[in-house]
C-alpha cells in the first residue's frame, strides 16, 4: 500500500482564518500559476483528479489541504506570477502567503514547482529565500520535462542546481504525463515527513 492510497481533500482556506488545523507535519506546493502544481500532486499521490487542474492559469486562488493520513497533508498553495491578475486579488495572495509562512508550524518544507522551460524566475527564487530564511527546507520539480529534450532538460537542471548551490536546496526533473522523476520526488517528502532531513541554513 502507498503512502498516499487514502489521500482525501480536507479543506480549503481563501482567507487566513480558514487553514486547516495546524497539527502533525505538511508539505506545501508552491509554483507559478500553471507550472503544473495540482498535476504533480496528482501524479505523486497517483489519485487523478484530487487536486484540480486547469487549462486558465491562475485559477487555483485557493489554499488547498489534501490529507494522506492523520496530521499528514500535502497543501496546494495558489500560483503567482500571472500578469492578468487583479491587482487587488495579487494582493491578497501575498497576504495570505505572508500568514500561512509565517504562522504554519506543521510546515516541514516546500516543492517548488517550476516549469523546464521556463526555468527558475525571479519569484521563484523569491519563494525559495522566504521557506529558507523561515528554517524550512525546498526541493524544485522541474516540470513538463517532456516537453524538453534531453539535452535541454539536463541543462536547466544544471542551472537549476547551480543557481541553488549556496543553500541547501535541491532540484530535479519531473514530468506528470511521462511520469518522470516521480519515486525521487516521493522519497525527498517521505524523507522530510520521517524528520530525517537536517534543517535549511537561514539565508538573509
Ligand atoms: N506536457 C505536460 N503538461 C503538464 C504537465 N504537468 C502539468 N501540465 C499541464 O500544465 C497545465 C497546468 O497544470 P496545473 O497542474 O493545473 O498547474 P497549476 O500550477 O496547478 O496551475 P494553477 O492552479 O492555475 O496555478 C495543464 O494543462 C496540465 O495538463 C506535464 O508533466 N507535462
Ligand atoms: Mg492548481
Amino acid at each position: 500500500m502507498s503512502t498516499y492510497s487514502n489521500v482525501n481533500f480536507l479543506t480549503s482556506a481563501a482567507e487566513a482564518h480558514q487553514l486547516a488545523a495546524d497539527v502533525g507535519k505538511e508539505i506545501a506546493f508552491a509554483g507559478r500559476s500553471n507550472s503544473g502544481k495540482s498535476t504533480a500532486i496528482n501524479a505523486i499521490t497517483q489519485r487523478a483528479g484530487l487536486a484540480r487542474v486547469s487549462r486558465t492559469p491562475g485559477r487555483t486562488q485557493l489554499i488547498n489541504f489534501f490529507e494522506f493520513a492523520p496530521e499528514r497533508r500535502l497543501v496546494d498553495l495558489p500560483g503567482y506570477g500571472f500578469a492578468k491578475v487583479p491587482e487587488r486579488i495579487r494582493l491578497h495572495w501575498l497576504q495570505l502567503m505572508e500568514h500561512y509562512f509565517n504562522v504554519r508550524e506543521s510546515l516541514v518544507g516546500l516543492i517548488l514547482i517550476v516549469d523546464s522551460r521556463r526555468g527558475l524566475g525571479t519569484q521563484d527564487a523569491g519563494m525559495l529565500e522566504w521557506i529558507l530564511a523561515r528554517d524550512r527546507v525546498a526541493h524544485v520539480l522541474l516540470t513538463k520535462a517532456d516537453k524538453l529534450n534531453r539535452q535541454d532538460a539536463q541543462r536547466v537542471l544544471r542551472e537549476t542546481v547551480a543557481a541553488c548551490s549556496d543553500t541547501s536546496v535541491t532540484a530535479q526533473l519531473f514530468s506528470a504525463h511521462e511520469k518522470q522523476g516521480l519515486d525521487e520526488a516521493r522519497q525527498i517528502i517521505d524523507s522530510w515527513l520521517d524528520g530525517a532531513q537536517k534543517k535549511a541554513p537561514v539565508v538573509t
